[in-house]
């Protein structure tokens, strides 16, 4: 075994046992580690010591622009705050809680050089979720942006554990001298010599988006992050380092920590990092930046199409932007082509998952089709299989199983036999292939609605909806019902200046009957301003049904 870094072993104590682990591969040449990796050292170190110290790395609107080697500084002194001043040894968790910023950047360096665990948590969480993270992540010190200190301070009362909480951006006063900067000043300019930690050595606990409810934490090596680095960046979205990179995800979400800070620094380009990033905040952004590769969710597309038609965001237009990113749930065909008018940009829709750390199936903008997800992306292989793990023949929906170098490992916790069986990944996910091996994206396992014997999938009306100009946002799940088992209901937000009455229901239902199989018409239709969304942009199928 490879001599692990940790002196506090906690995360190696509680990997899930051998046989319930999904199998790695490490096929591409690329892949292949040595035994001891700091994935800080790659992304952020390598690039100092290679010369590349005066590049732009990570900007905010209104804050900071630090290049490679202010970025260095900035890590390396928080680092040495951690270890003299908080007492860290390696394999500590450290919660970090911030919107994202370049001070959150920083701490996420901090932890990892020192060989810490860096526990991401949402901005929006509440002092309720934040304790349960402390609980079951064993979390003993916290990075707190003095913004969000409330929830957390909360958190700490009922948690004993979590002993030390530094602040940043505190401000003058009194506090301040408390505060990270003025540790930091204690430690300014002086180098910190990364933890030589083993490449398996776990560098970031992930706590899924949770669209059900009890979260769980996933694990990931140091290995995994840059493992991700060299699959779907290169092979699939193929930016380049004067690319600068923008979009809304929180970083401690893995879609944002991948596409707005670990991707973009393993090819030594530049991010913005937004504190609000809305689609009226990241539209703006966009253009004030000249930004050229943007990571969102489908709906956020969806939302700043028009804007982006006015400003001229698109590189045909004129404006900087090249490459986009939809991840987080299904790509509406409808949404694909109303960006495309709009910009002139194929999306790159990807599918990722928390527990695979990024995206494992996508297209690029040359073989997008729509409808369709993608192909595996190298270094990952995909099938759709039966009940039993069989595969299923081309054209018929099954379960979607998926291996690569990275995996699924909960940090102690018995689902991790609902995720991974029989070595592959199981992501929850009913896919199609078809004879071009495309994966086509149908529901989550648990929501294909099943209407009087027919399987309907929610994504397929949720389509046709989106094509009718009153509706601005939808959502259909299977309702309960006793005559047919279920029924497709659609909760619909209309867009300004249509009015939510039966004639509205009525022209939706024939719109849908018009397009598709009638059979897959919502029977149901319900008017709402807005729909229930988790942090992450992810629809919250399970409220709808409640
Ligand atoms: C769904 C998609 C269809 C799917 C994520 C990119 O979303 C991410 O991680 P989560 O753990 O959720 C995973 C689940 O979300 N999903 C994500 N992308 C797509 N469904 N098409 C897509 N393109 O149900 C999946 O199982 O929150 C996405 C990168 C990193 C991530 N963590």
């Amino acid at each position: 075994m490879i001599r692990s870094a940790h002196v506090d072993t906690f995360a190696r104590d509680h990997l899930p046992a051998p046989e319930a682990r999904p199998e790695f591969h490490f096929d591409l040449p690329e892949l292949q580690f040595p035994e001891r990796l700091n994935c800080a050292s790659e992304l952020l170190d390598r690039h100092v010591i290679e010369g590349r110290g005066s590049r732009r790395c990570v900007s905010a609107p209104g804050g900071p622009s630090w290049t490679y080697a202010e970025l260095q500084q900035k890590a390396d002194a928080i680092a040495h705050v951690l270890v003299a001043e908080c007492g860290l040894v390696p394999g500590n968790r450290v919660l970090l809680r911030s919107a994202n910023k370049p001070m959150l950047v920083a701490c996420w360096f901090a932890v990892v050089k020192a060989g810490g665990i860096a526990v991401g948590t949402m901005p929006m969480l509440r002092a309720k979720e934040l304790g349960q993270i402390v609980e079951r992540g064993h979390v003993t010190i916290a990075l707190c942006d003095a913004a969000l200190g409330g929830e957390l301070a909360a958190a700490a009362a009922a948690q004993p554990r979590l002993a030390r909480i530094v602040h940043f951006a505190v401000g003058h006063g009194a506090a301040a001298t408390d505060g990270l900067e003025a540790r930091m000043a204690r430690h300014a300019g002086q180098p910190f010599a990364n933890v030589d930690t083993a490449a398996d050595d776990t560098c970031l606990f992930a706590f899924t988006s949770g669209t059900t409810g009890q979260p769980k934490a996933t694990m990931h090596f140091h290995r995994d992050v840059i493992a991700s680095c060299l699959c779907f960046p290169p092979h699939v979205l193929r930016a380049a380092p004067d690319d600068v990179f923008i979009g809304s995800p929180p970083l401690a979400f893995t879609f944002g920590l991948g596409g707005l800070t670990v991707f973009p620094m393993h090819i030594g380009a530049s991010t913005v990092l937004l504190e609000k990033a809305g689609p009226p905040d990241l539209l703006e952004a966009i253009a004030a930046h000249r930004a050229t590769v943007c990571f969102t969710a489908p709906t956020s597309y969806r939302a700043m199409a028009a804007g982006a038609r006015e400003r001229k965001l698109g590189m045909r237009d004129g404006g900087t932007l090249r490459k986009c990113v939809a991840a987080g749930e299904a790509l509406p065909a409808a949404t694909r082509a109303l960006w495309k008018e709009a910009t002139g940009i194929e999306i790159i829709d990807g599918i990722g998952a928390t527990e695979m750390f990024h995206i494992f199936i996508a297209a690029d903008e040359a073989h997008a089709r729509p409808g369709a997800t993608g192909v595996a992306v190298p270094g990952y292989r995909a099938r759709v299989v039966d009940e039993d793990g069989n595969d299923v023949p081309v054209g018929t929906i099954g379960r979607l199983a998926v291996q690569g170098p990275t995996g699924c490992r909960y940090l102690s916790d018995p689902r991790q036999a609902d995720y991974v069986k029989g070595g592959w990944n199981y992501t929850g996910d009913a896919y199609l292939q078809d004879a071009d091996g495309y994966f086509f994206y149908q529901s989550r396992t648990d929501d294909m609605i099943i209407s009087a014997g027919y399987n309907i999938a929610a994504l397929e009306v949720e389509d046709v909806l989106l094509r009718h100009e009153a509706v601005a946002e939808c959502a259909v799940v299977g309702a309960a019902d006793e005559e047919r088992g279920q029924i497709v209901k659609a909760f619909v937000v209309l867009r300004s200046g249509h009015s939510a009455d039966e004639a509205m229901v009525k022209e939706l239902q024939d719109f849908v009957k018009a397009t598709v199989a009638p059979y897959k018409y919502p029977r149901a239709v319900e008017f709402r301003e807005a729909l229930p969304r988790t942090e992450t942009g992810k629809l919250q199928r399970f409220r709808l049904r409640q």
